[in-house]
């Protein structure tokens, strides 16, 4: 009686151990057959998810992607991982407690670790972010899961058989793949399965070496939680569970000594899944001509983009940035593929004098004579050899003039009253600009004597400010968490649309100006292509629509007639003369550059 009481108790427990194990893949496999599109609720059954998918080119290519990685790391981690555990299982050799403390390393040694070291490993053997180095990367973190695995099988195996075959004749590889291999299978294949799982569902160190045009199933997904994660992604995952769950099948029935006709059709059911997306999206995934974009958040509308599209019959992807120092770390160290950059002029400069941008093709731009002359040949660019204008404006103060009353000087942003209520950008020429202009100085001073004051001037405003944010700030301000922020105009322009208490001003001691370009940096891998994008930013209509779309000022003189006068009238977008004389441009500083970060560093960690 007790006994089966405890047997019954015992069964419970483990029902509820896998159910709690399995809930979650139920739960996702259930709603891949929801016919809403939030995850919520139930609305109903439907296969529709599954044929979204179908057409999906984005996701088909990165499942395509995430599959020939993990492919790749499987096999080599496979032989060099039996390889390194025979090797250790085999032989006694000098300082083996160090090299297997080695082998096993990769496993403890954290994720962000590893990527970081990979990345700059790359940078330094001048290898591209692409396919190889996702393998590469994939197999150094993988290989010592497929050592330790065959090992422990290779602990349990008799090794009289080995010599038995090697007593009988048997030469050294006959040994291998007749007795050896035979006997240790089961581990392999467990190793082989363990590093292709560990291989399809790596985040963290894929995003870090991926590279345009390499992105996995799993950075494709972090990157759709931007714009909401749809079933279809619930779709992805059960067939990757189906196709897997086959394989594992076949293998089991294989193991069991079953008929290899039994263990055939599993095999090929799942093999077929995930061979999918090879057959299906072939026409539109192979051989499409893109364009790879890297630009200031908040810089181009989506409907922009698609026009070009459509009309060359490419696809664009587009990555955001928020400040040049980001753009400047990604272009400069990490051999990314990008085919067309939008920086601000004195990094225009930097990369200028690092040989990083390509030299025009200006017969390719015939839309430059758009462009107003003011904005044409300047010092960071003499001759606009390597860059054309894209927009520009200033970075001035935005406030809800019913908390903050009118404000016309950087003082206000060091007002003790505004305690809380201030939002400066995470920028550290913008945030020392406007130190140093409220004392009356230049935003481009290298004086040190200057800019420990402009620091001490930070260091004093920091208990004042809520947030140091580059890239929502215009939101911030809209919702009411701060009353007066720092900011480019663009953004600012675009909320007084919807809330008449916001007001933008460049401070009467002056602010800094922008004139940001689009260049195309030398590695870039489709130079025609952007220069076909160069050129259709600057035809008079796609101009009027970014400065509509984003609000930033057009540099196309073309462009302003087709405006609204609503926006040829706003002092936000278009200042008036005398204003703009207080303007000053950002220039690059050389070697003082360092000390403004190292400056800027020690404001905001202190
Ligand atoms: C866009 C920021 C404007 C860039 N988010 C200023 N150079």
């Amino acid at each position: 009686m007790r006994a089966r009481g405890g047997a019954r108790a015992l069964a419970l427990f483990s029902l509820g151990a896998y159910l709690f194990l399995y809930a979650p893949i139920l739960v996702l496999v259930a709603f891949s057959f929801n016919r809403g599109r939030l995850t919520a609720a139930w609305e109903g059954f439907t296969l529709g998810w599954y044929l979204k998918l179908l057409d999906d080119v984005q996701v088909l290519t990165s499942l395509r992607n995430s599959l020939v990685v993990a492919f790749a790391a499987t096999v080599i981690c496979t032989v060099l991982g039996t390889a390194a555990a025979l090797a250790l299982h085999r032989h006694r050799f000098r300082r083996q407690a160090a090299v297997e403390a080695m082998v096993t390393l990769p496993i403890v040694v954290p994720e962000i670790v590893l990527a970081s070291s990979l990345v700059l490993l790359f940078a330094a053997a001048g290898l591209g972010l692409g396919f190889t180095t996702v393998i590469l990367a994939h197999v150094s973190f993988a290989v010592s899961y497929a050592v330790v695995v065959v090992r422990a099988r290779l602990a349990g195996f008799d090794k009289s058989l080995e010599e038995a075959a090697a007593d009988l004749g048997a030469g050294p590889w006959r040994t291998f793949f007749q007795v050896t291999l035979p006997g240790i299978a089961p581990g392999v294949l467990a190793a082989a399965l363990l590093v292709f799982a560990l291989s399809i569902d790596d985040y963290v160190i894929t995003s870090f070496v991926a590279g345009v045009g390499a992105t996995t199933l799993p950075v494709q997904i972090y990157s759709m939680v931007r714009s909401g994660i749809t079933p279809e992604i619930n779709a992805v995952s059960t067939l990757i569970l189906v196709a897997t769950s086959l394989l594992l099948m076949a293998a089991y029935f294989l193991e069991q000594g079953r008929p290899a006709r039994q263990a055939a059709a599993p095999a090929a059911l799942g093999l077929l899944i995930l061979g999918a997306p090879f057959l299906l999206g072939r026409s539109a995934v192979g051989g499409e001509k893109v364009l790879n974009l890297y630009i200031w958040s908040n810089y181009i509308a989506p409907e922009t983009v698609r026009k070009f599209e459509k009309r060359y019959g490419v696809r664009v992807n587009v990555d955001l940035y928020d400040t040049n120092e980001a753009l400047l770390a990604k272009v400069q160290t990490g051999n990314v593929a990008y085919d067309v950059l939008c920086p601000s002029n004195y990094p225009i400069q930097i990369l200028l004098h690092q040989n990083l941008l390509r030299p025009l093709d200006l017969s390719a731009l015939p839309h430059l004579r758009n462009v107003d002359p003011r904005f044409l040949d300047r010092d960071y660019d003499p001759g606009n050899r390597h860059s054309v204008p894209y927009v520009w404006g200033s970075c001035g103060i935005a406030y809800r003039r019913s908390k903050a009353g009118s404000v016309d000087s950087w003082g206000a942003m060091w007002d003790r009253r505004f305690k809380g209520r201030i939002l400066m950008l995470d920028d550290a020429r913008e945030t020392f600009g406007a130190a140093l202009k409220w004392k009356g100085h230049s935003l481009n001073t290298k004086d040190p004597a200057l800019l420990a004051a402009a620091q001490r001037a930070l260091i004093e405003q920091k208990p004042l400010v809520k947030v140091y944010d580059s890239a929502n700030y215009h939101d911030v301000l809209l919702s009411g968490d701060v009353w007066l922020a720092q900011g480019w105009n663009g953004q600012f322009a675009k909320v007084m649309d919807h809330e008449p208490d916001i007001e933008y001003v460049i401070p009467k001691e002056g602010a800094s100006l922008f004139i940001d370009s689009l260049v195309v940096p030398v590695s870039a891998p489709h130079p025609e292509l952007a220069h076909k994008f160069l050129d259709f930013t600057m035809e008079a209509e796609i101009a009027a629509e970014i400065c509509r779309t984003m609000r930033y000022s057009p540099p196309n003189q073309a462009a302003i007639p087709l405006l609204p006068p609503e926006i040829r009238t706003n002092p936000a977008i278009f200042p008036p003369p005398e204003v703009l004389s207080r303007l000053e441009l950002i220039e690059d500083l050389g070697e003082a550059t360092v000390l403004y970060d190292r400056l800027w560093t020690e404001v905001k960690t202190q």
